[in-house]
């Protein structure tokens, strides 16, 4: 398609920007970090989302390249926010299963983490839990380099998949990330309430600590920090901003 071919050209036209999103503390809702977001300021079509073009990045291999400039403009960035005196603070950057077992992952992170100052223990990257089910035994050994370069990892829209908790243990995971699809409907629906509750309490179990997603209103808010829920991110709390609005944000604090 047309869009694909201009996707091998967004990287070198520059129209690619990274955006981000606060992620907060349950118990007092400071700013613990953000997570990054790729937006595409498409020429003639406008912003596209990511949900329609990593996909086609991803059947190109591109992605591999896109999501290494990704990296980099949030480890940068995160460095220039420490620079500037912001209290502890860690980039969560999501990569796709393509990125992790096709490219030379960790030699990447440690060359990133290297050439923008940033601490190990400031950046965190997201798996969905779909993608770490597509060779286990490669991501496995993937996440386990990692993990001894000191950068966190989160299992992302969790829920959506099929694994149980337990096979979750296998992966050397610190975060888990409860989609947002049941922290939607926490107020009117109890399965969702009774979902997210055993999520919470297997996840405590197998020693990861919880973010809820897409947390809205302050009931899903609540609901989430009364039941033992470490993080929230979601639009209470604010939508995905571009980097200098995002600094507004660190400012107001
Ligand atoms: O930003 P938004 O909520 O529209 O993101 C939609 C989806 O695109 C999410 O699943 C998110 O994880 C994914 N996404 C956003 N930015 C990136 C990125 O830099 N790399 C990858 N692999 N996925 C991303
Ligand atoms: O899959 P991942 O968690 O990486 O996706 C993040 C996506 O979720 C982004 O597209 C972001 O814009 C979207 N998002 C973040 N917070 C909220 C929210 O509170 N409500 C909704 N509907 N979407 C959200
Ligand atoms: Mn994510
Ligand atoms: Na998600």
């Amino acid at each position: 398609s047309e869009l694909e071919s201009d996707l091998r050209n967004a990287l070198v036209n520059a129209e690619f920007e990274v955006y981000y999103q606060p992620k907060v503390s349950a118990t007092d809702r400071t700013i613990i970090g953000a997570e990054a977001l790729l937006r595409w300021h498409h020429p003639v079509r406008g912003m596209i989302a990511p949900t329609e073009f990593i996909p086609l990045a991803e059947k190109q291999g591109i992605i591999v390249e896109i999501g290494a400039w990704v990296l980099r403009q949030a480890c940068q960035q995160a460095q220039i926010w420490h620079d500037a005196g912001y209290p502890f603070f860690q980039i969560a950057v999501n990569v796709s299963a393509v990125q992790l077992t096709e490219s030379d992952f960790s030699a990447v992170l440690s060359k990133t983490l290297d050439e923008t100052g940033l601490n190990a223990q400031s950046l965190e990257i997201e798996v969905t839990e779909t993608s770490l089910m597509t060779d286990v035994e490669l991501t496995i050994s993937i996440l386990e380099q990692i993990k001894m370069i000191g950068v966190g990892i989160a299992v992302d829209d969790f829920g959506t998949g099929y694994s149980s908790l337990n096979y979750l243990n296998m992966f050397p995971v610190d975060y888990l990330k409860i989609d947002r699809t049941f922290v939607k409907d926490l107020g009117t629906s109890s399965d969702s309430k009774d979902i997210t509750l055993s999520i919470i309490n297997m996840a405590h179990r197998l020693h990861l600590q919880v973010v809820a997603e897409g947390v809205e209103t302050e009931v899903q808010a609540t609901f989430m920090q009364e039941n033992a829920c470490e993080y929230l991110q979601g639009y209470l709390f604010g939508k995905p901003v571009p980097a200098d609005e995002f600094t507004v944000l660190l400012s107001h604090k």
